[in-house]
């Protein structure tokens, strides 16, 4: 097996810690020698063993001479784990303790960079004990797996998707606001997957209003994101689903200071929702940046998925604070329906939020489209 290959496991194997190592990385590790695989390791869930150290408890043979192939720079801090990079190195000891260029890991390859300042620097560490490093295999797809935690740690602002399930002439309801089947099965099924992967979905309260969602995978195996409702006066009914529901303990509703004080925040916060006081803008109306604010730093959520509707996907772009755009696009025609993104005013074709198309693909009948906003020069 190549190493090229074996990063591909590795990746595999980083999967695992999908829904519970959050906001660490996922992280997948193998050690190959002689070409095969000898052992596997991967980041299980948060505070758990890093997955380097899962790989070299778990080897079935001397490692000595072997390849470390890991999808993240092994990192060379103690947090609540013990530095990996000294776990490597340890493998090079003789019993006095000095190290045997002969013995243990000979080369380690990387992924890419820990951008974690605190945890950051292994490579040359490893370097330094005369490990062979190489890193920027497979980078890319070691960034997608990992760009809720790049954001987070980098900014303490979680990455933030959008997603809009709509007609081709872009709609997301008819005019009386009929949406719920817009989108066929396999579209549904992979919004699904999204749900399963990040750690908060956010709505607004006409969404909740109109479909009472439930906002979970159903359709996939996967844990129940945190439910982020935004309702600035609190004036939803505490009988909708996600606040009388059996998983009303991961709903976060977001709301202006005054309204968190009020009879209804108490009776929700008695049954366990969760009361997020957010400053107003100069509009009057929740501050979209405060609210991931709050999200990244109070709650660690290192992604949020939003889901609608017309307002909150339209100042979401307004205010530039979209990392990626999912569109499902159904083969259907809606005429004057609701835009996904109806509220948002451009002025001009110059002033007009711009895109890179990422990936296109065919959901069963729909199409899914990913995207990334071209942004200014900042
Ligand atoms: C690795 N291998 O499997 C992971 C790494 O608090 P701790 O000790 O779990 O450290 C968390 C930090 O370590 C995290 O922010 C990231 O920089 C790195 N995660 N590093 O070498 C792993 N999960
Ligand atoms: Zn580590």
């Amino acid at each position: 097996m190549t190493e090229y290959q074996a990063m591909g496991r590795a990746l595999e194997l980083a999967l695992r810690g999908t829904g519970k190592v959050s906001p660490n990385p996922r992280v997948g590790c193998v050690i190959l020698r002689d070409g095969e695989i000898i052992a596997e390791g991967w980041h299980d869930h948060f505070g758990g063993m890093h997955a380097e150290v899962h790989a070299l408890t778990s080897a079935r043979s001397s490692l000595d001479g072997a390849t470390l192939v890991v999808t993240l720079e092994p990192c060379a801090h103690h947090g609540k784990q013990p530095p990996c990079t000294d776990a490597i190195i340890a493998t090079k000891r003789r019993p006095d303790g000095t190290l045997d260029p002969e013995r243990g890991i000979r080369r380690v390859v990387i992924g890419m960079r820990d951008p974690n300042p605190a945890a950051g620097g292994g490579l040359e560490k490893l370097q330094q004990a005369g490990i062979e490093v190489t890193v920027g295999v497979r980078e890319q797809e070691c960034w997608w797996l990992n760009r809720f935690f790049v954001k987070h740690v980098t900014t303490g602002k979680p990455y933030v998707i959008g997603k809009a399930a709509i007609s081709l002439d872009g709609c997301i309801a008819t005019r009386d606001g009929a949406s719920v089947w817009i989108s066929g099965e396999e579209s549904r099924r992979r919004s699904h997957a999204l749900r399963a992967e990040v750690d908060a979905v956010l709505v607004g309260r006409g969404t909740v209003q109109r479909d009472d969602p439930h906002l979970g995978p159903r359709l996939v195996r996967g844990k129940m994101p945190r439910r982020i409702v935004l309702d600035t006066h609190l004036r939803l009914a505490p009988t909708h689903r996600v606040f009388s529901d059996s998983h009303r303990m991961r709903t976060v509703v977001c709301t202006s200071p005054q309204a968190a004080v009020t009879s209804t925040a108490e009776l929700l916060k008695r049954r366990g929702v969760m009361v997020l006081p957010v400053p107003l803008d100069e509009k009057g109306r929740l501050s979209l940046a405060a609210v991931f604010d709050v999200l990244g730093e109070e709650l660690l959520v290192s992604s949020v998925l939003v889901e609608g509707g017309q307002e909150v996907l339209s100042g979401c772009v307004a205010d530039g604070l979209l990392d990626e755009l999912h569109l499902f696009v159904a083969p259907m025609l809606l005429g004057a329906g609701i835009g996904a993104f109806g509220r948002l005013a451009v002025e001009s074709l110059s002033a007009a939020p711009r895109w890179h198309y990422h990936a296109i693909s065919r959901a069963g009948d729909d199409l899914h489209i990913v995207l990334f906003p071209q942004r200014s020069s900042a």
